[in-house]
């Protein structure tokens, strides 16, 4: 399709190529955009905390702001809650699952977000982003039950991510390809810029926190100096979204293996390594916990943490053979 077409076409586009759709994430992904818009608005409000007392302090309003994560949090929730195809919402935020309210419409579906990743980057005006995933329900009564949010990454039936970096970038796949859109912010909406993203199969960075050397598990310190006799550049944000973005774009692999005080590694299965373990291999690439992939993982815990290593796939191949070994 043509670079700059709207999001919304694009999605109605789509919508049409196959006649079984309902139309149901045309309008989830739209309201998705909404929120990725506000949020958008508020993450570049962020160096004005000081001067204008946000978050947590009073505003000029003499009303209590919240904090980023929060505000994000709550701003999905309100966009989302009342589209009727929802029937629960899980989030890294949030000790249980939201269920919505009788007021509104249920549907068939529930959504699962880290709603503002690398939050500690924002005081520094360093790129974040959200990331988000869209499980079919399995259960059938009045409200979504644990089983519906602990599921196989591979049962997705939708997941993308927004960054807010340089200019605001929205990318998803609902299993037709991965699409990315830019926001302009002259008009207010998400432009078509990156249709049928393929992240190269070998790439020519890698993203670790080598701080962590000296407690890392086995493997991980002898790939490391593998890539580094390859020749490979480092490059490490410490923002998920951002090192995941420019790997997909540019070809790499990220890691946070488990080490000596993360045994379970420190991102969030099903709010983080889930959804973009699914948009990478839409896009060709590979994601795994050094033995099997990611998307293969059941879940037991809502808030369960995994191993991730993630990007090109034969990047990822190598790592897993000096990670099993
Ligand atoms: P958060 O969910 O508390 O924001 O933490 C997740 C972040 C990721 O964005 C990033 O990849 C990772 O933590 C960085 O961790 P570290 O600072 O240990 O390298
Ligand atoms: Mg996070």
């Amino acid at each position: 399709m043509e670079l700059g077409t709207g999001l919304t076409q694009f999605l109605i586009e789509q919508q049409r190529k196959y006649p079984s759709a309902t139309g149901d994430f045309t309008s989830l992904l739209s309201e998705i955009a909404t929120a990725a818009k506000v949020l958008s608005r508020e993450v570049n409000k962020a160096g004005l905390i000081d001067i204008l007392g946000f978050h947590g302090k009073l505003n000029v309003h003499g009303e209590a702001v919240q904090k980023l994560d929060q505000f994000a949090n709550d701003t999905f929730i309100k966009v989302l809650r009342h589209t009727g195809h929802l029937i629960g919402i899980a989030s890294e935020e949030m000790e249980e699952p939201y269920q919505i309210p009788d007021a509104y419409p249920k549907g068939k579906y529930v959504f699962l977000m880290d709603p503002l990743d690398g939050s500690s980057n924002i005081d520094v005006n360093i790129s974040i982003g959200s990331i988000f995933a869209i499980y079919r329900r399995k259960s059938v009564g009045a409200h979504a039950t644990t089983e519906d949010f602990l599921q196989k990454g591979r049962d997705q039936v939708c997941a993308g991510y927004i960054i807010y970096g340089s200019s605001t970038m929205m990318v998803y796949t609902t299993g037709f390809g991965v699409h990315g859109f830019t926001l302009d912010p002259g008009i207010g909406e998400f432009l078509l810029s990156h249709e049928n993203i393929r992240i190269p199969s070998r790439g020519s960075i890698y993203s670790i926190n080598e701080g962590n050397e000296f407690i890392w598990g086995n493997g991980v310190g002898q790939y490391i100096k593998q890539v580094k006799k390859e020749g490979k550049t480092a490059r490490y944000v410490g923002s998920l979204v951002a090192d995941f973005h420019r790997n997909l774009l540019k070809g790499g692999i990220f890691l946070y293996p488990a080490d000596a005080k993360n045994k379970n590694g420190k991102l969030r299965l099903l709010y983080e390594a889930s959804p973009l373990a699914f948009i990478v291999e839409q896009a060709q690439g590979k994601g795994s916990d050094g033995r099997q992939m990611i998307l293969d993982i059941a879940p037991d815990k809502l808030h369960q943490r995994v191993p991730l290593i993630i990007g090109s796939k034969e990047d990822v191949e190598e790592a897993n053979g000096y990670l099993s070994s």
